[in-house]
Order: C-alpha cells, then sequence, then structure tokens
C-alpha cells in the first residue's frame, strides 16, 4: 500500500493546512460527503501531471480520465483522495490571475488564490507605464493586491523618477525598490509575505523574479530556480522561466514564480481598468452628458481636468486604448442587450 506522500525533490515538506493557506472560505466548500478527502494545494501545473502540497508533504496527483490540466493554476486548492491520489475536484478560487494568450479564445488561469500581485519592472528600458498598467488591470480585475517592484536600482540614474512614474498609476499603489539578490529584500517584502499568505510575481523576462525567487526561499531552499543572464545591449532579458511553480517563502507564506511575459493582452477586465483609473471614472458623472466619451463633448469633466493640469492626457490615452482593447477582446454576453458595457 502506498501513502499519499510521494517525494519530490522540487517541493517543501509538511506543512500545516493554515500554513498552506487554507481558510474557512476553502473549508466551507466542503460537501458532508467529502470529509474523508484531503485538500491539496497545486504547485506545479504541466501538460499531463499535477503536483500539489497536502499536510502529509508533497503529492503527484492520480488524474481522472479526461482531465483537462489547463483548468488547472498553481496556487489553486482541490480535494483529494488521500490513498490513491486521486483528483476529485477543484474548489472556488477567492482570487485568480488570468490572461487571454495570443489567438486564444479563453481566458488562462495563470495563478490563484494570490493575496499580492508583485509587478517587477526594472528601472532601465523595460520601464513601461502602459504595460504596467495592464498588470495593474488584471491584478485588479482578478482581487488580488498590487505592489510594483522596481529592481535594477544599481544600475539607474536617478531611481525616484521611476518610482513617481510608477506610484502615480493607480491610487494607494504601493510601490518598493528591491534589490532581488540581497537578503535584505526578504525583510523590505515582509509586510505582504507571511504565514498563509501567497504572493505572485510577474514581469517581463530578465527582471529577476527568480532571483528574487531564490532570496525569498532562503538557503533551505530544495532546489533553486534557474536564473538567467541578460543582454545588456538592450536590456532585454532572454526567458529563463518557463512554467509556473509554488515555493515555501524562508519566514512564512509562499511565492509563485512565472515566465516572463512578453505581451499581456486585457480582455473581461472592465471592473480591474475602472479600479485602476478610478481617477477618470470618478469624474465621469459630472460629465454634462451621460453618454459622454471624453473626447470633444461640451462640459465634459475630463476634459477640463486635463485642461487645468489635474489629469495627464498621456494618461487619458493609455485609459482610452486599454478600454477599446478589452471591448474588442471580451466576447458579448448572450442575449438581445449586445455587446457588454466595459464602463465607459
Ligand atoms: N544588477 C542587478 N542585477 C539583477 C537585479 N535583479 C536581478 N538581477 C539579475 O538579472 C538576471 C535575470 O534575473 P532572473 O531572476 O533570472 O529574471 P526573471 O525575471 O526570473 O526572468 P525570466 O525567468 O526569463 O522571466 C540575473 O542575472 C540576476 O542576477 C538587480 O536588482 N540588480
Ligand atoms: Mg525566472
Ligand atoms: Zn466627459
Amino acid at each position: 500500500m502506498c501513502g499519499p506522500v510521494i517525494d519530490h525533490p522540487d517541493l517543501p515538506s509538511p506543512a500545516s493546512l493554515t500554513s498552506l493557506g487554507w481558510l474557512d472560505f476553502f473549508e466551507e466548500q466542503r460537501e458532508p460527503d467529502e470529509a474523508d478527502l484531503v485538500p491539496v494545494r497545486i504547485a506545479t501545473v504541466h501538460r499531463s501531471r499535477l503536483t500539489g502540497l497536502s499536510e502529509a508533504g508533497s503529492v503527484e496527483l492520480t488524474l481522472p480520465a479526461h482531465t483537462n490540466t489547463a483548468d488547472f493554476a498553481v496556487g489553486d486548492w482541490v480535494l483529494a483522495h488521500p490513498r490513491t491520489r486521486m483528483l476529485h475536484r477543484r474548489l472556488s478560487r477567492r482570487t485568480v490571475l488570468e490572461r487571454r494568450p495570443e489567438g486564444s479564445r479563453t481566458l488562462q488561469p495563470v495563478a490563484a488564490n494570490v493575496d499580492t500581485l508583485f509587478i517587477v519592472t526594472s528601472c532601465n528600458a523595460d520601464f513601461n507605464q502602459a504595460r504596467l498598467e495592464r498588470y495593474l488591470a488584471l491584478a485588479n480585475q482578478g482581487g488580488a493586491n498590487p505592489v510594483i517592484l522596481l529592481t535594477k536600482a544599481d544600475m539607474a540614474a536617478d531611481v525616484d523618477v521611476y518610482r513617481r512614474q510608477a506610484a502615480a498609476l493607480q491610487r494607494g499603489l504601493d510601490v518598493v525598490t528591491v534589490h532581488p539578490r540581497l537578503p535584505v529584500a526578504a525583510r523590505t517584502l515582509a509586510p505582504w509575505c507571511g504565514v498563509g499568505r501567497t504572493v505572485a510575481l510577474v514581469g517581463s523576462s530578465g527582471v529577476g523574479k527568480s532571483t528574487l525567487v531564490n532570496t525569498l526561499a532562503g538557503p533551505g531552499q530544495a532546489l533553486a530556480q534557474e536564473t538567467g543572464g541578460i543582454r545588456e545591449h538592450d536590456a532585454k532579458g532572454r526567458h529563463t522561466t518557463t512554467a509556473r511553480s509554488l515555493h515555501a517563502i524562508a519566514g512564512g507564506g509562499w511565492v509563485i514564480d512565472t515566465p516572463g511575459m512578453r505581451t499581456l493582452h486585457v480582455s473581461d477586465a472592465g471592473d480591474g481598468i475602472a479600479t485602476l483609473f478610478s481617477e477618470i471614472t470618478e469624474l465621469a458623472p459630472s460629465c454634462r452628458f451621460r453618454d459622454c466619451t471624453h473626447a470633444h463633448e461640451p462640459g465634459c469633466a475630463v476634459q477640463a481636468a486635463v485642461a487645468d493640469g489635474r489629469l495627464d492626457s498621456e494618461r487619458l490615452i493609455r485609459w482610452r486604448k486599454l478600454l477599446d482593447e478589452n471591448r474588442d477582446n471580451t466576447p458579448a454576453p448572450a442575449g438581445p442587450r449586445g455587446r457588454r458595457n466595459v464602463g465607459r
């Protein structure tokens, strides 16, 4: 008879459900006939395999026929049979980060049950306000708290310029400078980490995500994440990480590493965009016309804010562009009302 534990050198050792991030929110989803099943947190998702963590340790799940592993995300909670390790079902997610891959019709979950999304950018040519806004929309939409991490400050002339630009992207947004290779980074990020909490790292290739994972995991980490070099002449990273994975943080909590994304297309993110551009969406009710597009109408409160310098005209342009892209990418709901109103 084999027990529920399979040793995976790349996965951490046993932990309590609470320390794995289990909450009443998940417990309440258990049906009476599911009392004997064990909760497992998904740690890696492969084409035909799912690995996870249970109270007993690392688990390789047995998958029922016709399981589509693409329906699962790192960070998901599932119920499984304790002896056969047979996957029973996935529990509803508290938060989910989803993107639509180029050319795909369906959203793909990037990570689930993430409390804080660390959006990582280096202080060089990678820094791009429009790209950061896309990540912010993704976090807002999925229910994760976004924090901007500025890396490679040691190679930038004036970090404050980047910090100011990042902080202006969303009201109340935290912006933190970290050096991913230095142990002090773990202390800097401690306010968002801790027992039972989950953070995820997203951003372009080469900005230092995996380096930061290794620093947060500390010297006890079983298998370090591979980190890459960078082509310094154009500041573009190579893609070193190729899959998403869950790692234990030395001081408690979990961090999800993701591969660098070249482009992030927004779709189904109307609410996330409205939160991101709240200074614009909050002005709209003051416009003379209820269906004001804030482009050319008289009595437009948004245009008035641009005119007197309260609102950056570039920001208005980026808002419009993101909203248009979101509308084009979001399938219209069935029914007579046609295209979904995405907040304009
Ligand atoms: N000078 C300096 N180098 C850094 C800093 N952060 C990361 N690096 C280096 O940048 C390179 C790329 O780091 P990775 O951690 O592999 O980047 P990544 O974001 O995981 O990249 P992908 O896996 O391709 O998405 C490594 O050589 C790091 O040591 C920093 O703050 N300063
Ligand atoms: Mg990486
Ligand atoms: Zn208007």
